[in-house]
């Protein structure tokens, strides 16, 4: 297995719009392999959810573990949102965007569409963190980031704090 070199923003590769994949390509050993070092990376980070966008590769699929013991790795391949209700906030974070935490609002409950790792399309009821990831995978997708939903103003705050902590440790 490898670890994935993780893109930071405000690299604009991250801002790449994902492309489909191909359902008759899920079992393809090379795919079955990128899900294996994306849970490896996201595991190792740590982080609860790693879209592909974010390795660098520019397929839509994501995989996520929101559970506490870190035992329930979940894979969505071109996932979409077919219901979503309410609103919730809760602060964020992004491993492509390190050390910045803000609030956010999104759907609250969501049902999303999506094809596993076995090549089977599902369909699954969210809500709570879980939820919030999903929504906030697909936005890496799409070539959106957390920070995005803050002032041009703040954007550009966090775009500075990570210049001059970057700097720091490169040192
Ligand atoms: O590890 C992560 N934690 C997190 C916390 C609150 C809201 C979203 C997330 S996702 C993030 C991992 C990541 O950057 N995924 O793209
Ligand atoms: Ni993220």
């Amino acid at each position: 297995m490898t670890l994935l070199t993780i893109l930071e923003f405000p690299d604009p590769r991250l801002r790449t719009k994902a492309q489909p994949v191909d359902p008759a390509r899920i079992a393809d050993p090379d795919f079955q392999t990128r899900l294996d070092d994306m849970f490896q990376t996201m595991y190792e980070a740590p982080g609860i959810g790693l879209a592909a966008s974010q390795v660098d590769d520019h397929r839509r699929f994501m995989v996520i573990d929101t559970s506490e013991e870190k035992n329930q790795p979940l894979v969505f391949i071109n996932p979409e949102i077919v219901k979503a209700d309410g609103h919730q906030v809760y602060q964020e974070g992004c491993l492509s965007v390190p050390g910045i935490f803000a609030d956010v609002t999104r759907a609250d409950t969501i049902t999303v569409k999506a094809y596993g790792r076995d090549g089977q399309a599902f369909e699954l009821d969210a809500d709570g963190l879980l939820a919030i990831c999903i929504q906030h995978e697909m936005d890496h997708l799409e070539g959106k980031l957390f920070v995005d939903y803050l002032s041009a103003l703040k954007r550009e705050m966090v775009r500075k704090k990570l210049e001059k902590a970057r700097r720091n440790s490169a040192a």
